[in-house]
């Protein structure tokens, strides 16, 4: 867990980006008045997510994300841009390899974090996140290191735990 704190630590970008959603956030929040917050459920089960639709709605969306494997694990779900071009097959190709691979996990560094960090779930816990998508391109992704039950290994992203989604206007 220090290790994902501290991959953290090095990416202002991405927390500035954060900060910038959350602004939207607030703005939209004051403008729509009553309207609720689509909330989606999604959790994470043999390294897969289950349950994110493949296309969504422009706006705010508010996600609910649960671990729900059978053995103690950490898992994240971290939301970022595709470029024109790549889809969840190159964020999978460019993270496989150990921790310590190149780029392996550390390939997370080469997309565009378009929210705040969600928190990472441990095994039986949830976290939820709010994020303004504008119309685009996406995926979530894990970069998470460690083994089912304990121990260290690949990067869950080059292990398929990528989604890739759509969101329309
Ligand atoms: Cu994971």
């Amino acid at each position: 867990m220090g290790r994902a704190e501290g991959r953290r630590a090095n990416r202002p970008a991405a927390v500035l980006v954060g900060l910038i959603s959350v602004t939207l956030l607030a703005a939209s929040a004051c403008s729509s008045g009553s309207k609720a917050t689509p909330l989606t459920t999604i959790f994470v089960q043999k390294f897969r997510y289950h349950g994110m639709p493949t296309t969504l709605k422009s706006g705010v969306q508010q996600f609910l994300f649960e671990n729900k494997e059978s053995l103690p694990i950490t898992h994240e779900m971290i939301p970022i841009a595709l470029p024109s071009g790549k889809t969840a097959q190159d964020v999978i190709n460019d993270a496989k390899g150990p921790a310590d691979a190149t780029p392996g996990a550390a390939s997370e560094d080469e997309w565009l974090h378009i929210g705040g960090d969600f928190g990472a779930a441990d095994t039986g816990a949830s976290v939820v996140e709010t994020l303004f998508l504008p119309p685009g391109t996406y995926a979530i992704a894990c970069w998470q290191t460690g083994n089912l039950g304990g121990g260290e290994g690949d990067a869950h992203a080059g292990r398929g735990m990528v989604f890739q989604f759509t969101v329309t206007s």
